[in-house]
């Protein structure tokens, strides 16, 4: 085995290879640029060599600078995780040359499975079952289309130099197949530089099934069965599982084998996976083999229990497989879910920012736990422009689909991001989506089920902003009472001792600002002990009947109009993030020192504090008469001094600090009552 280990990559799977790496006893080396010089995969390794600047062809891309980090680090092996080099036919031919060993197939055989005509001919060869169709050499138009006649159609044209979707065309009738040539043609040429097409049958309602192969340097080729990739966005795999949801086992077998075929007849060493495309009665065709471990790798390694980056690495340094066909055995079901930071409502929109929380919920990482995470980033880092906005991918494992199903759906309402938009919520929806839950799956899943996937945002919803007022209340009973020296919480957030004991009637407002920036303003108000929630003119009881424990993360339970709600909020800054029942909903407090601007103009005199300070003097007594607009109190905030007048006549009935006290936002500084 290799003493030292290079990864030629960054974010989540450099970090998943450093794992095993790490197990395996191995010293490892990260590359990085500019823009992640303080990334989790450079902290991961044990050395770490700068190559370059951000954009990618800068840095993950300069073959050169990351063999001469090879070279300068003693590293004997290089893992080029996926995307990147990973399947650069030079790249591996150069390590070759350098006599560093590169951890993938040979390089004549990323060739041979590059061009989608010749890979196609190749399989075809070896018996591999391909979608009936041309991918010949002649491509004069008159003849294509007398080769679409034959097939049948629907049919597709596709560029022979295409992928990843690009340069399709689907053709209905015979009538309009030279157009459609002409415009494929087109955006082949500008595209890949080769306007040569080739024409299949087209399947209209097709799964994506692909098998996990592995061959060794000794000639011994074997597939760890399959995983299902059907749902899917624009060609971006969103969920991935394994086994395939109604897999029998002789088919299983048929495409292993033939997968293994594919394999054999390209000379294979290493992780590749074979992509098939599969009718709804089964039946199965060719696509294209990736010969590179791929991003969905973790959903086998759960149903197999077997580390596929081990296995990466040992047939790397020329050992045999680990084990053999009939060893493995696939138990249970596996789910993954690639968590992104994007909006889903802005047409998956990257979202650039800061992880200002991230937090995942009980988990493992990079293990085989029943909920594992494989992760790239940590909280208070940023997601940039550079690079793909994966945060991490969930993966889980059930004994059956229905359980695994069920822990995806509570390991995503689990986790906590903010600072940024995720898909999590998204991801929910698709998880709990009357389609999915009966596996009712095939590539046009998310199209087909786009109302239920999309629902209109509304109105923020009344019980997350009784969440988010109550956990207001709750922060600043927490700092202005005794109990918060000791740490703990008032067990009631309504029982604090900033006048709230008092009997009578109290209210609190709370001012936020909504998603498109308009403010509005929620009341809390309890009357005799009795507690409503307000929002324009309805008001609804409200009770607290949940613990918490933590000042800048309310765990609160409450009892809206007799209905329950636990949810969670979160507070940096001015910004709220409230989760409930697996969605995160934003909101912003409105600015304290314009707030209190606002109010000194017309007098207002809010008896709360505009904001957290110091109490620098106070002007009445308790049992004193005022009149409105009086001066009662004046503190300090934010190097200005505020003062607090009286919002209308009545009578001092507390004074709850004295100068020099400090004071939290929003703490109720002077309760005053009407006169008799
Ligand atoms: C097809 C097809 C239907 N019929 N070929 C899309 C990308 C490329 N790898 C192959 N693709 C397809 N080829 C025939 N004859 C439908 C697709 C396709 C698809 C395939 C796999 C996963 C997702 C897909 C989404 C849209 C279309």
């Amino acid at each position: 085995m290799f003493e030292t280990l290079l990864i030629a990559n960054r974010g989540e799977i450099a970090c998943r290879v450093a794992a095993t790496a790490r197990r395996m006893g191995l010293r490892t080396v990260a590359v990085y640029s500019d823009a992640d010089a303080h990334a989790r995969h450079v902290a991961a390794c044990d050395m770490a060599v700068h190559i370059g600047g951000p954009e990618p062809r800068n840095s993950y891309l300069r073959a050169e600078a990351i063999l001469a980090a090879a070279r300068q680090t003693g590293a004997q092996a290089i893992h080029p995780g996926y995307g990147f080099l990973s399947e650069n036919e030079a790249f591996a031919r150069a390590c070759a040359d350098a006599g560093i060993a590169f951890v993938g197939p040979p390089a004549d055989a990323i060739a041979a499975m590059g061009s989608k005509s010749a890979a196609k001919a190749l399989m075809e060869k070896a018996g591999v079952p391909l979608v009936p169709g041309y991918h010949g050499e002649n491509q004069d138009p008159a003849f294509l289309r007398g080769q679409a006649d034959a097939i049948g159609y629907p049919v597709l044209i596709k560029a022979s130099a295409g992928g990843g979707g690009k340069g399709m065309r689907v053709v209905a009738r015979s009538q309009d197949f030279d157009e459609a040539l002409a415009s494929c043609k087109r955006e082949a040429a500008s595209s890949f530089g080769d306007d040569r097409v080739l024409i299949e049958r087209y399947l209209q309602k097709p799964r994506h099934i692909e098998i996990q192969v592995f061959a060794d340097t000794h000639g011994n080729y074997l597939h760890l069965f399959e995983r299902d990739c059907s749902v899917q966005r624009r060609h971006q795999k969103v969920i991935e599982e394994a086994p395939a949801p109604g897999m029998t086992e002789e088919r299983r077998q048929a495409m292993g084998e033939a997968a293994v075929a594919a394999a054999r007849a390209v000379g294979y060493v290493g992780a590749g996976t074979v992509e098939f495309i599969a009718e709804p009665d089964g039946r199965f065709y060719f696509m294209e083999m990736n010969t590179r471990l791929q991003v969905e790798h973790p959903v086998t390694e759960m149903i197999t229990g077997q580390d596929l980056v081990e296995w990466q690495l040992r047939v790397a340094a020329g050992e045999p497989l680990p084990a053999s066909q009939h060893q493995l055995t696939l138990t249970g079901h596996a789910i993954e879910a690639r968590i992104y930071a994007e909006n889903p409502e802005k047409g998956f929109l990257p979202s650039i920012g800061t992880l200002d929380t991230l937090e995942f919920g009980p988990h493992g990482e990079f293990t085989l736990a029943d909920v594992r995470v494989d992760g790239g980033v940590r909280q208070g880092d940023t997601i940039t422009p550079y690079y793909d906005p994966m945060i991490a991918k969930l993966i889980v494992r059930g004994r059956d689909r229905q359980e695994a199903r069920a822990r995806m759906l509570r390991a995503l309402g689990d986790m906590r991001v903010a600072g940024l938009q995720t898909n999590i919520a998204f991801l929910r929806r698709l998880m709990a989506d009357q389609a999915f839950a009966t596996a009712d799956l095939d590539t046009g899943l998310i199209e087909r089920r786009h109302d239920a996937l999309f629902p209109a945002a509304g109105a923020l919803p009344d019980p997350v902003l009784a969440l988010a007022a109550t956990a207001l209340l709750q922060a600043q009973g927490y700092a202005g009472t005794a109990t918060a020296a000791s740490g703990a919480l008032p067990s009631d957030p309504w029982d604090v001792s900033d006048g709230w004991r008092v009997a009578g009637r109290h209210e609190r407002s709370f001012e936020f600002l909504d998603q498109d920036g308009a403010p509005f303003t929620i009341r809390l108000l309890r009357d005799e002990g009795a507690w409503t929630y307000g929002r324009n003119e309805t008001m609804q009881t409200l009770e607290w009947i949940g613990e918490s424990t933590d000042p800048s993360r309310a765990r609160l339970r409450l009892r809206l109009d007799g209905r329950d709600h636990t949810g969670e909020v979160l507070r940096r800054g001015e910004v709220l993030t409230i989760y409930l029942g697996g969605e995160a909903h934003v909101l912003r407090l409105h600015d304290a020192v314009a707030h209190a601007q606002d109010e000194a103009g017309d007098h207002g005199g809010s008896l709360t504090a505009p904001m957290p300070g110091k109490i620098i003097s106070v002007a009445v007594r308790q049992g004193d008469s005022v009149k409105s607009g009086d001066a009662l109190l004046v503190m300090e905030a934010m190097k200005m001094e505020h003062t607090i007048h009286a919002p209308k006549d009545g009578v001092v009935e507390e004074v709850f600090y004295q100068p020099g006290d400090q004071v939290v936002d929003g703490a109720q500084l002077i309760a005053i009552k009407d006169a008799p």
